[in-house]
């Protein structure tokens, strides 16, 4: 788990080795405390290299070991040892040094980094604090308030910035370690006394105090409840205002708080929640190692409209030749522009030149003959939709991936347009699609395990973090959420108000309240799908209760707000009421509040009182009752993929896992027994009937989410 060896005759080399990132766990920090006192006792050695194998230096703590019993020597006396040796210590750093990693080379006299290393304490996105000294000696080196920027936000930084700030010695093009090798040669026998970083006072901020509140206050706001970004904040302050000694004690402290929250242990499964979707496997029995993924030399986009705008800035930014297509010479120059400012903005933001000629732009779709993959995106309409995949179909070249971005149509009609339906999958990208990290890559019965392989990889190359999701209305993401804001609905109807829900969700920790989001993206949206459904407008068969549709409560608000011309932001007044047609700061509107009143009072509704827990309950429960329904019907593997979609795609707070995760904090039982009490309350909502799986995970002891896949097993083997 650490090799030893002497290399240059005089130079003690300690490789940690525990594939993939030589992360520390018990055997590697036990290899360390081995390999360490070696090094100090053989009289031969004059300097010690440590550097990791395979071309990384050390992913940090082993985030496996966390929540289990600790073994093995701890690492704040292992690195204690490192940086008091009397024989200079230097990290060769390749490839990452990250948390505990970079605590590590922290501890040494020197640290060498390769060009393309990154660094960083990420600690705070697993719900932690850099506790092996990080939080203490990062400030110690490179002042505080660039430790309170890395540290809070966990970002990682190049060799280059890593160089500038202080936090490497030296930065080579070469090979790491024998440039730390040499180094170490030179250094040998050289006093030591100002290279401990422990010892060195924290440099002097003029009002530490102000400059800790300050950060404090923009740590809380966009914190949305977590917790660990607070404690960095206390922690480094500990380091700028006290001795080490009780800095490290305070660190502890802050740590022992943190380690034991549900929140830490809900981002760590976030972690391996964001990792283990990119493993996926789909009912046909394809799955991510045994499909190859189709190679792409060019790809188009049909429609720039919002969705295609960004998408091919995400494939331009890609480094994917990208051919696009609009139906007038006119919208063409018109996205042109938007797309090519796009490109420039987010090149001036990355210091890098715009890829502004991997795009070309035309109004024929004879161009797309030779391209490998069309991601479609024009108006979400099915009979446009078909239309364009006949014609994809006649013009793309044999073996063309044709997919679809649509946010809930049904993937498998479009591929029955196609003469290859099996290469046919959804790409369902998020708006901004240049800038939302999610992708659901939407499969068929026929979709090829090449085609599905080839968008999931598409989407990792894109920056995304995709889930291969089955095709139902709505897919994944969508599916909860119509029954998260139907109950949000309901909850006008019965009492509350916009603010009163909003306050709620956003307290919980979405960063934006249901009709918040709803303004945003524009009430018209789901009317216009709601018309062609039938449910809203003149289309409505006459003589039906305007809450009652297709036997069942249907809230009509969004719908009379549409009528009234009241679309969100863009109509400067939706839910809420804004300055001018598309303004951003939502005002509370005493108009709304009015014709709450009048509604209620024409259909008899007694308005009673709504507190923030109901509106929890009523929202996120209706929500994750749907989940485990999507669990059961096998549109999603595991709940992995469910909150993995929910955490980067619909802003649920990652220090609360996802719906699924949240649901096993909570308590199954409970969740069970609250679905149980809403459904007998309002017997006219048949989604808040507890669905059969969430009863069966109740009645086989509520298991850890990481077991629910078994049950989930059991289920389908016996339908
Ligand atoms: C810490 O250090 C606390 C300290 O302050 C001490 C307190 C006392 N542990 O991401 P990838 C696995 S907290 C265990 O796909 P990449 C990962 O699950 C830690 N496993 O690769 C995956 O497994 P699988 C602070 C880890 O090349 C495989 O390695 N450190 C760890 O895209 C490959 O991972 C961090 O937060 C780990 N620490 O990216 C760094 N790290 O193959 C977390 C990874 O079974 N890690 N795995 O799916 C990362 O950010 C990225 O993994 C890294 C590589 C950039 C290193």
């Amino acid at each position: 788990m650490a090799q030893y060896s002497r290399i240059s005759g005089s130079v003690g080399l300690i490789t940690l080795s525990n594939p993939p990132v030589n992360a520390l766990s018990a055997a590697v920090r036990q290899g360390i405390v081995d390999t360490v006192e070696k090094a100090l006792g053989d009289p031969q050695v004059k300097s010690v290299v440590i550097c990791g194998q395979d071309g990384i230096f050390c992913g940090g703590a082993d985030i496996k070991e966390f929540g289990k019993n600790m073994s093995g020597p701890p690492l704040i006396p292992m690195i204690h040892t490192i940086e008091c040796a009397t024989k200079p210590m230097v990290a060769a750093i390749e490839g990452s040094a990250l948390g505990g990693g970079l605590e590590l080379a922290l501890g040494c006299h020197y640290r060498i980094a390769h060009s393309k290393a990154r660094l960083g304490l990420p600690e705070v996105t697993l719900g932690l604090l850099p506790a092996a000294g990080g939080s203490q000696r990062l400030p110690r080196l490179i002042g505080v308030p660039a430790a309170l920027d890395l540290i809070t936000t966990g970002r990682h930084v190049t060799a280059a910035e890593a160089l500038q700030l202080g936090i490497v010695d030296q930065v080579t093009d070469h090979a790491t370690v024998d440039a730390a090798v040499k180094f170490a040669l030179s250094v040998a026998g050289k006093p030591l006394d100002t290279r401990r970083i422990s010892t060195y006072p924290c440099p002097h901020v003029s009002d530490v105090d102000a400059l800790c509140e300050n950060v404090m206050q923009k740590v809380r706001k966009s914190a949305h409840g977590a917790i660990a970004p607070i404690a960095c904040v206390q922690a480094v302050r500990a380091a700028a205002t006290l001795p080490y000694t009780q800095g490290m004690e305070r660190e502890k402290e802050l740590m022992a708080t943190l380690y034991t929250s549900g929140q830490a242990r809900a981002l760590q499964y976030s972690f391996f929640a964001q990792r283990a979707v990119s493993k996926w496997r789909i009912p046909s029995g394809a799955r991510w190692d045994t499909s190859t993924p189709r190679p792409l030399h060019k790809v188009a986009v049909i429609g720039l409209g919002t969705m295609g705008r960004g998408i091919t800035v995400a494939l331009a930014q890609a480094g994917l030749p990208v051919i696009t297509v609009e139906t007038h010479e006119k919208q063409l120059m018109e996205a042109k522009r938007a797309v090519s400012d796009m490109l420039n903005r987010g090149a001036k933001r990355r210091g890098v030149a715009p890829p502004l000629d991997k795009i070309s732009y035309s109004c024929n779709l004879q161009d797309l003959a030779d391209v490998d993959l069309v991601i479609e995106a024009v108006f979400e309409d099915m009979t446009l939709k078909k239309k364009v995949f006949r014609q994809l179909s006649a013009v793309c070249k044999p073996g063309t991936l044709l997919c679809t971005n649509t946010s809930g149509l049904d993937v498998d009609q479009l591929a029955s347009q196609s003469r290859n339906p099996e290469l046919v999958v959804g790409m369902h990208f998020f708006a901004p699609a240049h800038v939302m990290k999610l992708l659901e890559v939407v499969y068929g019965p026929q979709s090829s395990p090449q085609a599905v392989a080839t968008a999931m990889q598409l989407g990792k190359k894109m920056g995304k973090v995709s889930v291969a999701v089955g095709n139902c209305r709505g897919f994944v993401g969508n599916r909860m959420l119509k029954l998260y804001t139907e109950q949000a609905s309901f909850l006008l109807e019965e009492g509350a108000t916009p603010d009163l829900v909003d306050q709620a969700i956003e307290e919980f920790g979405f960063p934006m309240g249901v009709f918040k989001v709803s303004d945003l993206s524009g009430l018209d949206v789901g009317w216009r799908i709601r018309k062609e459904e039938k449910l809203a407008g003149l289309s409505v068969a006459s003589g039906q209760s305007t809450r009652i549709r297709e036997g069942r409560r249907y809230s009509p608000l969004a719908d009379l707000l549409c009528e009234q011309g009241r679309f969100g932001q863009k109509t400067g007044r939706g839910w809420y009421q804004y300055d001018k047609p598309g303004g951003r700061v939502a005002r509370s509107d005493p108009w709304l509040h009015h014709f709450l009143e009048e509604y209620r009072a024409q259909h008899g509704l007694v308005a009673r009182h709504i507190d923030h827990q109901e509106v929890l309950e009523r929202c996120l429960y209706a929500m994750i009752n749907e989940g485990f329904r999507i669990l059961e019907d096998g549109i999603a593997a595991g709940p992995e993929d469910i909150d993995v979609i929910y955490v980067f795609g619909y802003g649920w707070p990652r220090h609360r896992g996802g719906p699924m995760f949240y649901s096993g904090m909570v308590g199954l039982e409970k969740v069970l027994e609250r679905l149980e009490h809403y459904y007998q309350a309002h017997p006219d909502v048949p989604h808040l009937q507890p669905c059969r799986l969430l009863r069966r995970l109740v009645a086989r002891g509520s298991p850890p989410v990481h077991k629910w896949r078994e049950v989930i097993k059991n289920l389908h083997s016996q339908l």
